[in-house]
């Protein structure tokens, strides 16, 4: 590593790799000779951490064809993104994070970046190019436009209305898309396929089912071609990547002397299984350790239920007692008796996996939390807390009632998160609160957070649960009391133990 006296702070560009630090991984391969085969819709750090990581494993294997990524940035925030990678001909660097060490790598599979508003027709030039045949996207759990309970597809959406009236100026992926389908069809491009990296349970039939039903709204010919010519794999992603932080430039900067405007933080950990079911050629992610299977779903319950639902766990209460990072809440032993009780109880609802021992894989959710080296943030975890309890929670919860089971921990979390939404933490201090869906807890919000119904019959949130099971209903509001009456950590400590004593 770069001393403190011979600092160079290298600015990252296809010539000065070769400058680096020799402590920091790089790719060797010719970039000048990628292809770039896949799009991809999101660039943001997931993605960075993921995808390209893969494909920059692949690029270095020398007898693999050239997959590069085009990336995509569709959001404001893309824009910074957009600006640095840039500037740094589309390298950055990724700082793998664990307990006692960091490792820096740079990855060199982006072969460009296009801010979408700035030049859509850039972006529909790039996805209806010969050689694209993979469009993927991480556009976060609420960019698909479905309700989770009803699986309707929010066509009354002003963004999605918007796409419809501006077919060559979209702002959705889904507009992007459907446009860029409408023009492969004219020009009688083959196949392509559609690959979804968000954290959703069945994460290529949500896409397919939004890019349908907006493609129907578009033209029934339009969504005929669609049906016959792309293909939505479903995938499991997991890495956690927690938001990039002035700190982490700094510290980029201090320990390897890379400059980076715009780096990605991460654990060393990383997972992906795929549905083998492309449209037409793929790179081969299982050379670079994906998993390629026929059914991606039971993987998916296991990591949604068990690490996202576990992360959610901790961060509503993490919040609420003013805890700033997951590893801190993972090393508080109540919240971390109350992460292993939440998993013990949801295990319940993930199917056996072959090869995979459900506990071991709990022990890994608590290790993976507990690393000391990452900062993720309680207020990353806490956000966009509708979505993530309709598709983390409920679907579990679900389950387990229905299979005759008493929950007993579930309904303290989901007490957790309403008592969060009054925005104080137990400090008198003001949360970081942010939930593009949270206006369907307004009513909820205006009772003064105190009658529970008004959240739990939320049919975009919980379906008909608390009307089909009464008793799990009266269980939450009776530890949201609890939690006014007696404050976080008594609350949690009473329901565990009597959890415990049956
Ligand atoms: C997290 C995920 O946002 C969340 O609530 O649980 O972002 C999590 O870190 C990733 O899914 C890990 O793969």
């Amino acid at each position: 590593m770069t001393s403190q006296s011979e600092r160079k702070d290298i600015a990252l560009s296809n010539s000065t790799l070769s400058h680096l630090d020799a402590s920091i991984a790089r790719s060797s391969y010719d970039r000048s000779h990628m292809v770039p085969g896949l799009v991809h819709i999101g660039a943001g750090a997931f993605n960075r951490s993921h995808l390209a990581v893969y494909l920059d494993d692949l690029l270095a294997c020398e007898d693999e064809p050239r997959w590069g990524e085009f990336a995509v940035g569709l959001l404001p925030a893309d824009k910074e993104i957009h600006e640095g990678l840039t500037a740094q001909e589309n390298l950055y660097s990724l700082m793998l994070m664990d307990t006692g060490k960091e490792n820096l790598r740079v990855v060199g599979s982006l072969v460009g970046h296009l801010y979408a508003p700035a030049d859509p027709e850039a972006v529909l030039a790039r996805m209806t190019a010969a050689e694209c045949t993979i469009i993927s996207l991480t556009v976060t759990e609420g960019g698909y436009f479905i309700e989770d309970a009803s699986g309707r597809f929010l066509e009354e959406h002003k963004d999605v209305r918007h796409d419809l009236e501006n077919v060559a100026a979209p702002r959705t992926w889904l507009g992007y898309v459907a446009e860029a389908a409408a023009r492969r069809m004219q020009m009688g491009r083959g196949p392509f396929t559609v690959l979804s990296c968000d954290n959703l349970q069945g994460n290529g039939e949500m896409a397919r089912k939004a890019l349908l039903a907006f493609a129907a709204a578009r033209s029934g010919v339009l969504e005929r071609w669609i049906e016959e010519h792309v293909a939505f794999p479903c995938s499991m992603v997991d890495r956690i990547t927690p938001r990039t932080t002035d700190e982490n430039r700094a510290t980029i900067a201090e320990k390897f002397g890379v400059k980076d405007a715009v780096p990605v933080v991460c654990e060393p950990f990383r997972q992906w299984v795929l549905e083998d079911s492309f449209a037409a050629a793929r790179p081969a992610f299982e050379r670079a350790g994906a998993q390629m299977t026929a059914d991606v779903a039971p993987y998916e319950k296991m990591k949604m239920r068990l690490l996202n639902g576990g992360h959610s766990t901790l961060g509503y209460f993490a919040d609420l007692l003013g805890l700033d990072f997951i590893r801190d809440a993972a090393a508080d032993p109540l919240l971390r008796r109350l992460l292993k009780a939440y998993m013990d109880e949801v295990k319940h609802a993930v199917p056996k996996l072959p090869g995979i021992d459900l506990d071991e894989y709990a022990d890994t959710v608590v290790r993976r939390f507990s690393n000391t080296a990452i900062r993720d943030q309680v207020a990353r975890i806490s956000s966009e807390g509708c979505a993530k309890i309709a598709k983390f929670l409920a679907p579990p919860l679900a389950d387990l009632l229905r299979n005759g089971n008493s929950p007993r921990v579930l309904p303290l979390v989901i007490a957790g998160w309403l008592h969060y939404q009054r925005g104080i933490n137990e400090r008198g201090r003001a949360m970081t609160m942010a939930d593009g869906q949270g206006a369907l807890l307004k009513p909820f919000v205006e009772s003064g957070c105190a009658n529970a119904r008004l959240a739990l019959d939320v049919p975009a949130l919980f379906g008909n649960l608390a009307a089909d099971f009464p008793v799990w209903a009266a269980t939450v509001q009776h530890n949201l009391e609890l939690l006014r009456a007696q404050g976080v950590r008594t609350t949690i400590a009473k329901v565990l133990d009597e959890a415990q004593a049956g």
